[in-house]
């Protein structure tokens, strides 16, 4: 009998995370590839209650790093509610690396946002640079409500710790790598994330 070892593991979806009512955060997709994919299309199914950002009409949606071949994202909203979100380039390399974001989504929770809720992924279709599709498995994640904005807690996990440092320093460097909350991450509350922001947080873990 011919045995077939299936080592190949393709995945894309978004980790659990947190967030509080009325907040606005990044929120990393994540493509885990075997194949050297270069275009998708998935629908994303939002809970009522969580809403991607829109600007001029657009949903914002954003290719990281991994983005190596001037892919294109869009996104529109069908019929029954879900977002359908597409990248593609007209050359044929693929998104680089084999783990990690790949795109990354701005999500607002309403002010009466009061949790669990659970956000779906289907419909992923991958294409490879043979041209091959790839239908990856359908995903979903866990969405809990923070009870309360934390200062300093960029990685939301309702503590502020040397972990929140580390965070925010890999945010600046690489972007966003999973759930990112900007308003808690802002220390000094001019409106942008920066280095700054670090030295106000170390700062306030020494003192307090
Ligand atoms: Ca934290
Ligand atoms: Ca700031």
């Amino acid at each position: 009998m011919l045995a077939l070892s299936v080592t190949a593991t393709n995945r894309f979806y978004l980790p659990d995370f947190v967030i509080a009512a009325g907040e606005t955060m990044q929120v990393a997709m994540i493509l885990e590839n075997d194949e050297p994919f270069t275009a998708f299309q998935t629908d994303l199914m939002l809970p009522q209650g969580l809403t991607v950002v829109q600007d001029d009409g657009e949903y914002l949606f954003d290719l990281t790093n991994r983005n190596a071949s001037d892919q294109t994202i869009l996104s529109k909203l069908r019929y029954d509610g879900a977002l359908r979100v597409e990248s593609f380039c007209m050359s044929v390399k693929p998104y680089s690396g084999s783990s990690g974001a790949l795109v990354v989504i701005n999500l607002t929770a309403d002010e009466d946002f009061t949790g669990p809720a659970t956000i779906g992924l289907k419909n992923s279709f991958f294409t490879t640079v043979d041209g091959i599709e790839f239908v990856l498995p359908v995903e979903s994640c866990q969405v809990q409500l923070l009870a309360q904005q934390l200062r300093g807690d960029a990685n939301g996990d309702g503590v502020v710790t040397i972990a929140d440092v580390s965070f925010l320093i890999d945010y600046l460097l690489a972007g966003c790598q999973s759930s990112f909350h900007s308003q808690n991450a802002d220390l000094n509350a001019d409106g942008v994330v920066t280095i700054a922001d670090v030295s106000s947080l170390i700062d306030w873990l020494l003192e307090n």
